[in-house]
C-alpha cells in the first residue's frame, strides 16, 4: 500500500508509517534514525552558533555536552559517532574523519552499518555557506551479536537500507530514501521538529544547473572539456545551462536535485590515482546516487559504470562522479565514450 504523503507530518511520524508497511520489519531501523535525527539537530544548533564562535571566545561557550566549543568537523564527528554507537541498532561505522572502522559500543551492537561524513563542504564554515552531514546504512552480513568487520561496511550502494543527507543552510533540511520515494523534511528550530516540506522529490530529467569546479580544466580530459562545452551551450540544440558551484557536495547536489542539474567530479591528471576522483564512494557517492536514482536521476562514473553497482574495496575508496538529471548524466555518457 503506498502511503499518501502529507506536507507538515513530522518526521517520527514518516518514518512509523513506513515502518508499518513492512508488517516483519522490527522497529529497529526507525529507532536508529529517531537517534540519527537527534545527532542532525544537535550538529545544526553548533553551525548555527558557528559565526558567533569567535566574538565569544573559545572558552565562553560550551555544547550540549558540556564541552569547550571545539572545530566543527571534530564536533559533528563525535556527536555523529556518539549517537550511532549506542543507539542499540549499528554493529559498525565509518566516518570520512576516521582512518578505521569504529565499533559500536559493547553491548550496543545491532544488526546494521552507517558510513557517514559528518561535516561535508567544511572548508565552507568560516565563510558562512551551507554544509551538510551525509549518511549510508546497509544491513550487516556478519552474523548477529558482537562488533560488525570492515567487511559488513564494504558493500555495494545497491545494498543500501536508506541513505540521506542533512543540509545546514538557510533552513535545515533532511532528505531521505529507504527505498520509496525521497522526502525532504525542513526543521522548524522553535519546536525543533522536522516536518515534511518535500514529499515524494522528483529530479527534473533536464538540467538547468551544471556544478563542476572549471578551475580543473586543464587537468580535464578532452572528452570531459566538450561535455562542458555542451553545457555551456557549444551546441545549438541545447539550452545552455547556468553554472552554480557552491563546493560543498550537499548543498550543490540539493539544489540539482531540486531544481534539476548536473554535478561532476570527474578524475584530473592532479591525483595520484589518476582513475579516482576526489569523492569518497562510501560515505558521498553511494548515498547520494540512491537518492538521485529514487528521484528518478541517474549517478554515474566517468567511464561509465553505475555508482550502485561498485563493490568498494577500501573504506576511503575515491570515486569519479556525475550525478543529476537523467537526460543530461546520459548525454554525458555519449560524450565521455567519445561518441559526440
Ligand atoms: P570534504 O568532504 O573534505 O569537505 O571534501 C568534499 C568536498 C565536497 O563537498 C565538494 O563538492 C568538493 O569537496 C569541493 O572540492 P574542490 O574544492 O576540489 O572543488
Ligand atoms: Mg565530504
Amino acid at each position: 500500500m503506498a502511503l499518501v504523503k502529507r506536507k507538515g507530518i513530522t518526521i517520527s511520524r514518516q518514518l512509523m508509517d513506513e515502518q508499518r508497511m513492512f508488517p516483519e520489519a522490527t522497529g529497529a531501523l526507525t529507532a536508529l534514525m529517531a537517534d540519527l535525527v537527534v545527532a542532525g539537530k544537535i550538529i545544526s544548533a553548533e553551525v548555527n552558533m558557528a559565526g558567533l564562535a569567535d566574538i565569544l571566545g573559545q572558552s565562553g561557550r560550551t555544547n550540549i555536552q558540556g564541552e569547550e566549543v571545539q572545530k566543527l568537523d571534530v564536533f559533528a564527528n563525535k556527536t555523529f559517532k556518539r549517537r550511532m554507537e549506542q543507539c542499540g541498532h549499528i554493529c559498525v561505522m565509518a566516518s570520512e574523519e576516521e582512518e578505521d572502522p569504529v565499533p559500536a559500543l559493547p553491548g550496543y551492537e545491532g544488526n546494521y552499518t552507517i558510513a557517514f561524513d559528518p561535516l561535508d563542504g567544511s572548508s565552507n564554515v568560516d565563510v558562512n555557506v551551507s554544509v551538510g552531514t551525509i549518511f549510508s546504512i546497509h544491513r550487516r552480513l556478519s552474523p548477529p551479536g558482537g562488533p560488525g568487520t570492515e567487511a559488513d561496511l564494504l558493500q555495494p550502494g545497491s545494498r543500501q537500507v536508506v541513505a540521506g543527507y542533512i543540509v545546514y543552510g538557510s533552513s535545515t533540511m533532511i532528505v531521505y530514501t529507504s527505498g520509496s520515494g525521497v522526502h525532504g523534511f525542513t526543521l522548524d528550530p522553535s519546536v525543533g521538529e522536522f516536518f515534511l516540506s518535500h514529499p515524494n522529490i522528483q529530479i527534473p530529467e533536464l538540467a538547468r544547473y551544471y556544478s563542476v569546479n572549471e578551475a580543473y580544466w586543464p587537468y580535464w580530459n578532452d572528452n570531459i572539456r566538450d561535455f562542458v562545452d555542451y553545457l555551456r551551450g557549444s551546441d545549438k540544440g541545447h539550452v545552455p545551462c547556468s553554472a552554480r558551484y557552491i563546493g560543498s557536495l550537499v548543498s550543490d547536489f540539493h539544489r540539482n536535485l531540486v531544481k534539476g542539474g548536473i554535478y561532476m567530479y570527474p578524475r584530473d591528471t592532479r591525483s595520484a590515482d589518476k582513475t579516482a576522483g576526489k569523492l569518497r564512494l562510501l560515505y558521498e557517492a553511494a548515498p547520494l546516487a540512491m537518492i538521485v536514482e529514487q528521484a528518478g536521476g541517474s549517478a554515474v562514473t566517468d567511464d561509465g559504470r553505475r555508482i550502485l553497482d561498485i563493490v568498494p574495496e577500501r573504506l576511503h575508496q575515491r570515486v569519479p562522479l556525475i550525478i543529476g538529471s537523467k537526460q543530461d548524466v546520459a548525454v554525458a555518457l555519449r560524450f565521455l565514450k567519445g561518441e559526440r
